[in-house]
This record gives C-alpha cells, structure tokens and sequence, in this order.
C-alpha cells in the first residue's frame, strides 16, 4: 500500500533568480502533492553546515554553502502518496546533464551546483529535514478538494 508521506523541498539561488520557482511549484502541483508548508529562508552558514553534512569534506563544500545563500530560497513541504520517492523522481538526477528528460532537473537546468532544487532522498530524512526549516505551525494539515482524486482508496 502506498504511504502518505511528507517531504522536504528547497528551491535554490538559480530557481529565484531564473524566474522558474512558479514553473517548479507548478510541476508539483500538477503532479497531485499537496503544498503543506511553503516560505521564503535564509539559509545560515550553520544550517547547510547541518544540511550539507555529507558533503562537508568535498572540495566543493565551501562553493556549495555560497552559492545556497545567494538569496533566499523557498521551502516547500510537499505530502502525498510515496511523496519522497515521487518528488525525487519528478527531481532528476543530482547532475542535470544525467537526468531523465522530463525531470525538473533535465529540462530546466545543465549544472551543479545549479541544479536548482533539493529534494530530501529518505523518509528519514525528510523528518530531519522538515524539522530543520519548518515550526510545527508552518506546516497546514487541511481537506482539498482533488483529495479524493490523489489519495485515498487508489493503489
Ligand atoms: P542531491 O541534491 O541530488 O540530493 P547530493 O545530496 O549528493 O545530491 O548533493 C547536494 C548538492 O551538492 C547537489 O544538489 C549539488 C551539490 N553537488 C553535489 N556534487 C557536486 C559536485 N561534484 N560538484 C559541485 N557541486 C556538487
Ligand atoms: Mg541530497
């Protein structure tokens, strides 16, 4: 049975300043993931340090933590049937130029780290991730219409 799950989104410096955070939401929405949380962030050197731990002895690191605090970026909190997988698929691969055609990643972009969006990879992940950037009252449980189409009895 699918599980309704919750996911982290981040739409990064390039997705602000390319003018395509209405066409990634947009992919989201279409797609039947329902928008919980969505606000702008300024992401702190301390918070990639915690979101990035993984990368923290990669060249690149320090370039990565610049370029994530450019601007603003907007978080998303994403829920829907498989929603971490489901995202990540409609992501694409971390390199753009080896993503799906189709993907947010291949069609709209062509570089690391300009890749315009992340995505949490695990359901345990996205619990750490969502409590990094959203309150518990930033995030909005409510009935929508098109529910019945998106989740419920279906497979
Ligand atoms: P993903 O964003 O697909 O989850 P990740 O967690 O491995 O990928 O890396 C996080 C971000 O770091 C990625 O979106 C872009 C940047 N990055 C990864 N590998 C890189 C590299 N070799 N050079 C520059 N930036 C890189
Ligand atoms: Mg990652």
């Amino acid at each position: 049975m699918p599980q309704t799950q919750r996911t982290l989104v981040l739409l990064k410096p390039d997705a602000l300043q390319r003018d395509l955070l209405g066409e990634i939401v947009s992919r989201f929405e279409r797609k039947g993931m329902k928008i919980i949380g969505m606000k702008f962030i300024r992401l702190t050197s301390q918070m990639l340090d915690e979101h990035y731990a993984h990368l923290s002895d990669k060249p690149f690191f320090a370039a990565l933590k610049e370029f994530m605090m450019q601007t603003p970026v907007a978080g998303l909190v994403l829920e829907g049937y498989d929603a971490v997988s489901e995202v990540r698929k409609l992501v694409g691969s971390t390199n753009p130029r080896e993503a799906d055609a189709g993907t947010i990643r291949a069609d709209l972009s062509m570089n690391v780290p300009s890749n315009l969006i992340h995505a949490s990879d695990s359901p345990e992940s996205a619990q750490t991730e969502i409590k990094r950037f959203f309150n518990e009252d930033e995030l909005f449980a409510y009935e929508k219409i098109t529910d019945r189409y998106h989740v419920g009895e279906g497979i």
